[in-house]
């Protein structure tokens, strides 16, 4: 437990070692509660803590976040990144490519504001989004005042760890001339806020105008919609401040919680001491489904 009170005085690599502790479920956000109950009691709430930014690979995620970390860096926000990559072992290509792209790390006036982590889920035992929660809300307890997680916005893993933050913003890029598939429909649901970044590019106002059609026509209330280029900075300034003011709408609080249950119920499954037995069971067919679920629900 000396190794907490290191990470609650802000030593980086103690930082590291509880969160790889949660991720491999070595200890549980629970025992840190209940040893150090002082510092989740203490916390000044911001309108809201943790903040999802997803969309899919290559719309500029990464370099969207560089420019808003400058940004809140200098204001003093101290702020941590959870990268979620789920296919790449941790030294991979595609994390390796998010090191190059965050530099706001490098500016020594910046660098004791910001934490940066990334987490390959495929390697990690356990439920991803609440092994995720749990990072978020230790990270939040230990006075890092805003959290973002990067994840792609696809799959249902990665949409579960957006809907565990309490902001969730969809990056998107230019029109590629589909509209608005339905599967990424799905995803406009849960938006509090919409960037379309490579604002440089042509179809980046084309395709802000059919996102916002599509929540016209039916996804519900239009979230803000904002235009930006990572690369020559347009619309970045007035980004960064609309997300750190960011309201819940209360529109896509019905969606984020039917996530956030199921991934509970993942959890409580994935975690069980009987989940073993059960399989085995079922695997031999002395139970059923239905036993199964019983056994599960008895703890
Ligand atoms: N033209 C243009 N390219 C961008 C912009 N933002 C990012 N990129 C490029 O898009 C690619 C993917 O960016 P990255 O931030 O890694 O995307 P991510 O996968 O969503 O995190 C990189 O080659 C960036 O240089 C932008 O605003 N305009
Ligand atoms: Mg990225």
């Amino acid at each position: 437990m000396n190794l907490i009170t290191e990470a609650i005085n802000g030593d980086r690599r103690a930082i590291a070692r509880v969160l790889s502790g949660l991720e491999n479920r070595n200890f549980s956000l629970e025992q840190i509660k209940v040893n150090f109950p002082s510092i989740f009691s203490n916390q000044v709430r911001e309108n809201w803590s943790s903040i999802a930014i997803t969309g899919a690979p290559g719309v500029g995620k990464s370099c969207l976040i560089d420019k808003i970390l400058i940004d809140w860096s200098s204001k003093g926000i101290k702020t941590a990144l959870l990268a979620i990559d789920p296919s790449s072992p941790r030294t991979g290509g595609a994390l390796l490519g998010d090191r190059v792209r965050i530099t706001a790390i490098d500016n020594e006036k910046y660098k004791d504001l910001i934490y940066i982590r990334s987490i390959a889920t495929r390697k990690s035992s356990g439920s991803a989004p609440l092994i995720v929660s749990d990072m978020v809300e230790f990270l939040s307890a230990i006075g890092w005042h805003r959290v973002i997680i990067e994840t792609v916005g696809s799959g249902q893993s990665e949409v579960r760890c957006a809907a565990i933050t309490d902001r969730i913003v969809v990056v998107e890029g230019p029109a590629r001339g589909d509209g608005v598939q339905a599967e990424k429909a799905g995803l406009l649901e849960l938006a509090d806020a919409v960037i379309v970044n490579k604002s440089d590019i042509s179809g980046a106002s084309q395709h802000a105008s059919e996102i916002k059609e599509s929540f016209e026509l039916g996804l519900g209330q239009t979230p803000p919609i904002i235009l930006t280029s990572a690369l020559t900075g347009e619309g970045i300034e007035q980004a960064s401040t609309a997300l750190l003011e960011l309201e819940d709408t209360g529109r896509s609080k019905k969606a984020k919680w039917r996530e956030r249950l199921l991934a509970e119920y993942e959890r409580k499954i994935l975690e069980s001491d009987k989940l073993d037995e059960i399989l085995e069971k079922l695997a031999i067919g002395s139970i059923s489904i239905k036993d199964a679920l019983k056994l599960l629900g008895d703890d």
